[in-house]
């Protein structure tokens, strides 16, 4: 696939994937999220050796600023409220159940949309320009990108209920003071910071933090014992060949050398 809205460059095997739209404020058109969808499904995991994804946006204003609201206009002739919500809810969460660690560079306005994409990755990084909010009851509808599920899950009912119902937009601080930003780094150092926490996660086993990661997220799948799954995933990480070199390392006083494969 020929990429228009996303730039996607690697550096020491860690894929930055910029939203590329930055007079629209990288807001996520049809096409953007079709690029996205394509670049976790085929192109990254033929990438054996990625250590980890990192999203960020174009410019220095905004990560992401929602679902393109122009392409609205076309609602329930092309396409229904319903399907369109499905289309980014199925998006998201092929990046929640990746593999490897998937970071948010928040660079600016995450709304909507956007704050939705942020919260699907496994770590946001915010710089202390980036500003987060779910402000769509001021266009008429609600948060249709997982945003209703995953604020809830980051920083509890009551302060998402309070954000998706007032709309109101919060600083890189507040995000990181209600666990809806990991870090708030200086404007510019978000990618940095993503790369950083990375390199860290790339020198462990590639088969615990898979397994790290799908039971993590087993906790909010609704018909999933996550007690059971994560029995399945430690199983699944005792059969591995990093289970052995992790052990063998430790008894030899050694560091680990884990290869992905
Ligand atoms: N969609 C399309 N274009 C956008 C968007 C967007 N979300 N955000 C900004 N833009 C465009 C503007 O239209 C403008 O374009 P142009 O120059 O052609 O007029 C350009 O970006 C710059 O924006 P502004 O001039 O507005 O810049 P300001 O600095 O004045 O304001 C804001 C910045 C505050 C970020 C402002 O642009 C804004 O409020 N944007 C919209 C934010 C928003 O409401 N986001 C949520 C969208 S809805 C959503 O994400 C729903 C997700 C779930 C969908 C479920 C399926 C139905």
């Amino acid at each position: 696939m020929t990429y228009e809205n996303l730039l996607i460059t690697y550096t020491n095997d860690i894929a930055l994937v910029t939203f590329n739209r930055e007079k629209a404020l990288n807001a996520l058109n049809s096409k953007t999220l079709e690029e996205l969808v394509h670049f976790f499904k085929k192109d990254a995991p033929k990438n054996i050796q990625l250590k980890g994804v990192i999203l960020t946006g174009a410019g220095n204003r905004a990560f992401v600023a929602g679902a393109d609201i122009k392409e609205f206009l076309n609602l329930n002739t092309e396409i229904t409220g319903g399907g369109l919500a499905k289309r980014g809810q199925d998006a998201f969460m092929v990046i929640e159940k990746f593999p490897k660690p998937v970071v948010a560079a928040v660079n600016g306005f995450a709304l909507g949309g956007g704050c939705e994409l942020a919260m699907a990755c496994h770590i946001r990084i915010a710089g202390e320009t980036a500003k987060f909010g779910q402000p769509e009851v001021n266009l008429g509808i609600i948060p249709g990108y997982g945003g209703t599920q995953r604020l809830v899950q980051l920083v509890g009912k009551g302060k998402a209920m309070e954000l998706i119902l007032t709309a109101d937009i919060i600083d890189a601080n507040e995000a990181h003071r209600l666990g809806l930003a990991n870090h708030v780094v200086p404007a510019g150092q978000e990618v940095a910071k993503a790369t950083e926490i990375i390199e860290k996660i790339a020198t462990k086993s590639p088969v615990a933090i898979a397994c790290s990661i799908k039971s993590v997220n087993s906790n909010f799948e609704k018909k999933v014992d996550g007690y059971k799954f994560e029995a399945a995933a430690f199983n699944e990480s005792t059969l591995s060949k990093d289970f052995k070199e992790g052990v063998t390392a430790f008894i030899e006083k050694r560091k680990a050398n884990f290869v992905r494969e």
